[in-house]
């Protein structure tokens, strides 16, 4: 088995920091690519010069050409406008499926049997775009969210309980957005139940620091949005599909027919392994968060009928 090949569109922020990422990690090969002429390039050659202190045998090669790009096994999207002050990330839509459009269908062309992950937002709207320019199988399409979201609430609760955040499990189900329904029944520490821990009031509290995790950065920041947490958990999904671990995370992943919807992606608990999502797992919920589930679904289909009609 040679090495894989990793391929990052949009270097960025988050682009650049998930080359850097998986890097370190010693992944596979990089190459990172952009529109903006000399900045992968740079950043690329930055990156492989860090390799013999890193101690990786990585090559990361930044690019403007998807020539380059070619026989990827795992295609990391994070090409497009990001998040200021003041904006929901369903703002972003209009320009970003153009974008997310344009990258789907010329890096597929060169990889037809990658793995795509999109990362690009409003995120559940972007899968869609990619798979419906990409002509892959839904299987091999999904969108990050949940890792990160999932990743916020287990910062906060481990600094909360004082135990490592190793330790803390939670699951985030819906769109990726204001409407992201965090279970904190599926949540527990070292194997016990959450409630265990804390109250009630200051979990509610927690998880609406959760959902606004991503402003609350936007706000600080100013000039754009996170991007290393993003970057670790883009990052920790293409691990578990070359490495064929069969991580059980939350993914924006295709329905058909589970959780009684068909014909979209939106955040479920999945199993990644070489194929790409080769599982998605039911869940029981119960009525207040099949509801809470339901109306993200609801928010994610007016985002793709948006979509629909610009694509
Ligand atoms: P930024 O640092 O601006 O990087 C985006 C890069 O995309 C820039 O370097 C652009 O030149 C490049 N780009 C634009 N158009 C194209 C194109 N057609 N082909 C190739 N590259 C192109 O943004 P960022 O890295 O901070 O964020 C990137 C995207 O990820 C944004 O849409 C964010 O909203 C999104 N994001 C999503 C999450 C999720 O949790 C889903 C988290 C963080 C960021």
């Amino acid at each position: 088995m040679g090495k894989k090949k990793i391929t990052v569109v949009g270097s960025g922020n988050v682009g650049a920091s998930v080359a850097a990422y998986a890097s370190a990690q010693e992944l596979g090969d990089i190459v990172l690519l952009d529109v903006i002429e000399g900045m992968p390039q740079g950043k690329g050659l930055d990156m492989w010069e860090a390799t013999p202190v890193l101690g990786v045998d990585t090559r990361v090669l930044g690019t403007n050409q998807y020539e380059m790009t070619e026989g990827s096994d795992v295609i990391i999207v994070t090409a497009g406008i990001a998040r200021k002050p003041g904006m929901s990330r369903d703002d972003l839509l209009a320009t970003n499926v153009r974008i997310v459009a344009e990258v789907a269908e010329k890096a597929s062309k060169f990889s037809p049997d990658a793995i795509m992950i999109i990362v690009s937002n409003p995120l559940d709207a972007m899968v869609y775009t990619a798979w419906k320019k990409s002509g892959y199988d839904p299987a091999r399409i999904l969108g990050m969210a949940g890792v990160l979201d999932t990743a916020r609430f287990r910062s906060f609760l481990a600094e909360e309980i004082g135990v490592s955040v190793e330790d803390i499990h939670a699951l985030v189900l819906g769109g990726h957005g204001d409407t992201m329904v965090p279970l904190t029944r599926y949540c527990f520490v070292g194997g016990i139940p959450i409630t265990n821990f804390i109250s009630e009031g200051r979990l509610a509290e927690i998880v609406q620091r959760t959902r606004q995790g991503g402003a609350e950065i936007v706000n600080l920041l100013k000039t754009g949005s996170a991007f290393y947490a993003p970057a670790a958990s883009s990052v920790e999904m293409a691990k578990s599909i070359l490495r064929d671990k069969k991580r059980l995370l939350p993914v924006a992943a295709y329905l058909n027919g589970e959780y009684g919807e068909k014909g979209i992606f939106v955040g479920v608990p999945a199993i990644l392994g070489t194929s790409g999502v080769e599982k998605v797992i039911e869940i029981e919920l119960l009525p207040e968060e099949q509801e809470a589930f339901d109306k993200s679904v609801e928010a994610v289909k007016g985002l793709v009928k948006e979509v629909d009609a610009l694509l």
